[in-house]
């Protein structure tokens, strides 16, 4: 049996922002992780169109397509071709959850919800000739007994993050724009791996450097707690998400990762303004102390991503100045801004659309760069896209740069900023050109040395490694 798995490149890749070196970050990791669940003696194959141009003119007997918004357009033709040629098209992921109606006309399976469950129960029933048009994820989940991810499938030269992972699924959070709720709709919302397959999952990478893409990787204190002890030792370097509630939790959790090798965290802020947090239902943000969340992060040497949304209905004109001052004041290493967007399935979807203020629906647009909503009373859609822009640029002027490097107090911490933000926004030729020569992997040892350990950080109870690897992260 010959099995394709397909993560189909988004629309944007013809959009001014296209940024190669974003898109040659992180391997398909849900497709690797359903790969595991084949029969020993199947053929597989894996393609990532935004690494690797698509070879389409074979006739798999199974091709398996993972739909996210802003991809859902390319998928369906690519499901569309397929089964024109009798093959056995199955479409799942996020967009497919949130409108399977949509994707219904497209796929001979449809998948909603996490696939762990569903996809072997449709194997099972595909080699018994009684595959169902829909599977969807039963309410009690579990990555137990998951088989290792076919890692196998996955091109490591073609990316500069080979070592992407993730050992939870969902947040224990309910913010409104996000993605969690409705994916993870019916059942539970947030779960774990038994902590000794994670650290099983680790010791299998080869290399140093491990990034989680956990939405909330200190969401679960006992299973985070087990897991960064048991990565003590282990001369590891990772990155992660987590958010400013738990950053501010006195448990010593922070220092545990920070011991077991955390440098640098993804933190959603998202917005300055109370009404907002409000409005989006991010209650685990309000009244927090995003100074002293900052401030614990940076004695531990770990860098800091801010998430900033703007957008939200109480937005004026001057967010924008007043955010990026703030997160430069307070020497934000790299920040990642959205346009808010409302994705189906939603809370926030639903109100503004029932206020009717969505502006159309061309899902590939839906990339967090693009105004498609009305926004509040206060700002026009154009002041929206024209501040996102003026944000993005001002944050990583070289001014901005160094001003943010200088609000750390020791050097090396200066210099390790300045190097990190710098390298990951300002040198796109020198990305472009490593990736168009196929070098990308080469750069990994570079970056490694781009960065030493912060001198002056508090001490943490295990010696860290010399050096730490400054990776770019998901903006
Ligand atoms: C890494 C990542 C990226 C990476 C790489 C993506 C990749 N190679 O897969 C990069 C940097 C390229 C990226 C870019 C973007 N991303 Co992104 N990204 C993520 C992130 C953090 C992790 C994805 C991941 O690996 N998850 C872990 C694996 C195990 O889960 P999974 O991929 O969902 O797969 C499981 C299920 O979905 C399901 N499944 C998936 N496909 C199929 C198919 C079948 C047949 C079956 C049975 C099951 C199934 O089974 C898998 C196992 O459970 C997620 C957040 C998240 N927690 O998922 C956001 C996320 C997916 N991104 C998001 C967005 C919006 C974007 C961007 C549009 C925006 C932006 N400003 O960057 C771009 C465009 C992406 C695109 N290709 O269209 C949104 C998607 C919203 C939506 N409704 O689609 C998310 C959810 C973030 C968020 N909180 O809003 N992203
Ligand atoms: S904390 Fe982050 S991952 Fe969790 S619900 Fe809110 S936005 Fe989503």
């Amino acid at each position: 049996m010959r099995v394709k798995f397909i993560l189909p490149a988004l629309t944007e890749a013809t959009n001014p922002y296209w940024r190669p070196i974003k898109y040659s970050l992180f391997p398909p990791l849900g497709l690797a992780t359903l790969a595991a669940f084949l029969p020993p003696d199947w053929e597989a194959e894996l393609q990532d169109e935004h690494v690797e141009p698509l070879y389409l003119d074979d006739s798999p007997d199974l091709v398996v397509i993972q739909v996210y918004i802003t991809n859902a357009y390319r998928a369906y033709a690519l499901a569309d071709l397929y089964r024109s040629r009798g093959c056995y098209v199955c479409l799942g992921g996020l967009h497919v959850t949130s409108l399977p109606e949509e994707a219904a006309p497209h796929a001979d399976s449809l998948f909603l919800g996490p696939g762990e469950d569903t996809f072997p129960q449709f194997l099972r029933d595909w080699q018994q000739r009684q595959p169902k048009p829909r599977y969807v994820a039963p309410s009690s989940r579990t990555l137990v007994g998951t088989p290792p991810i076919r890692r196998d499938l996955i091109r490591r030269e073609l990316y500069l993050v080979p070592n992407s992972i993730v050992v939870t699924r969902g947040c224990p959070h309910h913010c409104d724009f996000c993605y969690k709720d409705a994916f993870f709709e019916g059942g539970n919302t947030f779960y774990t791996q038994p902590v000794d397959d994670a650290l099983a999952e680790i010791d299998r990478l080869p290399g140093r450097h491990l990034y989680f893409l956990d939405d909330h990787l200190l969401g679960h204190q006992r299973f985070a707690a087990s897991l960064f002890e048991g990565m003590r030792g282990m001369g590891r370097l990772f990155q992660g998400a987590a958010t400013v509630d738990s950053i501010l939790r006195d448990t010593g959790l922070l220092e545990k990762a920070a011991a077991a090798g955390l440098r640098s965290l993804f933190v959603g802020f998202e917005t300055l303004n109370k009404a907002n947090l409000r409005a989006s239902n991010k209650r685990q943000n309000l009244g927090r102390d995003y100074a002293r969340a900052i401030a614990r992060l940076h004695d531990l040497g770990i860098m800091i991503n801010g998430s900033f949304v703007f957008g939200l209905d109480d937005d004026r004109p001057d967010v924008f100045q007043r955010t990026v001052e703030w997160a430069v004041r307070h020497g934000i290493t790299t920040a990642t801004f959205h346009i808010a967007t409302p994705y189906p399935g939603t809370d926030y979807f639903k109100r503004i659309e029932a206020e009717g203020r969505l502006l159309h629906r061309r899902w590939n647009e839906y990339d967090t760069r693009t105004v498609v909503h009305q926004p509040g009373p206060h700002l026009t859609a154009t002041q929206l896209k024209a501040g996102y822009d003026w944000a993005y640029r001002e944050f990583f002027s070289w001014a901005n740069i160094t001003k943010a490097s200088l609000a750390h107090d020791s050097l090396k911490h200066q210099l390790k900023h300045f190097a990190y933000a710098g390298g990951w926004k300002r040198f796109e030729p020198l990305w472009n050109f490593m990736i168009k020569t196929r070098h990308l992997h080469s750069m990994r040892p570079l970056l490694e040395a781009i960065l030493a350990k912060v001198q002056g950080q508090r001490p943490i109870s295990t010696p860290t490694p010399a050096d730490f690897i400054p990776l770019p992260i998901v903006s």
